[in-house]
């Protein structure tokens, strides 16, 4: 499909962490009323609802999604509803039920209606026995968790679209995500989100991960400048599709508290290790992402000093007018 025809776009899980922001994001490129958002147990958040189409979609069932694809002639699904890690184990049956059969209903319609899907993959494709450091691109998809098993089969599953039935199927594999604009749920990562929170608000911290835990990350800006660009990608240019690695920094969970520090002095972290660690410590530290740099330009904006100033300057406005 020609760029200038994508124009109805559908996002699903546009309440959670990445599509509550990037529903605004391709709002503000593509018209307004060309972005439908999706949510299903979340409520949505004003802005959601005041700058555009909103419905109701429980992705597990075909025929809700079937009738908004429909109802506004949509074109594209950004598919970003999904239960994740943390979650994941301890709900791994509605883990898998969210994440397979939801990902199946999109691809089936997808190819009924000759639609363009976007399908986030994740740093949880990865194991123990993957090459921690620089994880290549093309490398052992080992994971250990429910979340990293159904991200690994919607990899395959959405490749296998597009080689069978020439369905137009990208994904990235997402690094944790920080952002200020909606808190993530049920991550592993979230920790890098929430101890921004705490610092701003109580100036405390208990971090569920050791603090010599290391993990690749990117802001919030350039996971959506990212997205957007893959999708704008010449597809007959791609050697990859579902199953880019990208990334913009890696860093410790105590580094990430001694930057936020300079900022807030009196800032205290303490470490508390739950059972987010074991799946922490299954991930890789640092990712190879040269296949996205030159298969379609990735290049990130934000390293851990810039992203950690941006972050503090966005919360505390948000404090100081009473929203968080
Ligand atoms: C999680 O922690 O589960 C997610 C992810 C890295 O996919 N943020």
């Amino acid at each position: 499909m020609a760029k200038s025809e994508m124009n109805k776009i559908l996002v699903t899980g546009a309440t959670g962490q990445i599509g509550s922001e990037l529903t605004i994001a391709l709002r503000e490129k593509y018209g307004n009323n060309n972005v439908v958002a999706a949510g299903h147990r979340r409520k949505p958040s004003e802005k959601l609802l005041s700058t555009g189409p909103y419905e109701t979609i429980d992705v597990r069932d075909r025929e809700s999604i079937e009738k908004v694809v429909r109802e506004y002639g949509i074109d594209t699904i950004y598919h970003m509803a999904a239960i994740l890690s943390a979650t994941g184990e301890e709900k791994p049956l509605l883990c898998w039920d969210v994440n397979i059969n939801g990902l199946y209903n999109i691809l089936e319609i997808a190819r009924e209606h000759n639609l363009r899907v976007f399908h986030p993959s994740s740093i949880a494709v990865f194991g123990p026995e993957t090459p921690k450091e620089n994880t290549p691109q093309d490398t052992i998809l080992k994971p250990r968790t429910m979340y990293g098993i159904t991200k690994v089969a919607g990899e395959l599953l959405g490749e296998y679209y597009v080689r069978k039935f020439n369905v137009d199927v990208r994904g990235i594999r997402y690094p944790g995500i920080i952002s200020s604009e909606t808190l993530p749920g049920g991550g592993t990562t979230d920790f890098a989100v929430e101890i921004f929170y705490e610092a701003i608000k109580n100036k405390r911290y208990t971090c569920f991960v050791r603090e010599d835990t290391v993990l690749p990350m990117t802001y919030m800006p350039d996971c959506i400048k990212g997205t957007i660009q893959l999708m704008e990608a010449d597809f007959s240019k791609l050697k990859h599709h579902t199953d880019f690695n990208l990334t913009a920094m890696s860093f410790s969970a105590k580094e990430l508290a001694d930057e936020i520090k300079k900022h807030i002095p009196d800032f205290v972290c303490e470490y508390k290790p739950d059972f987010r660690q074991k799946i922490a410590d299954s991930w890789p530290k640092s990712i190879d992402d040269s296949a996205a740099r030159e298969e379609w330009g990735w290049k990130p904006d934000y390293d851990l000093e810039k992203m950690v100033k941006d972050m503090i300057e966005k919360l505390q406005k948000k404090h100081e007018a009473g929203l968080i």
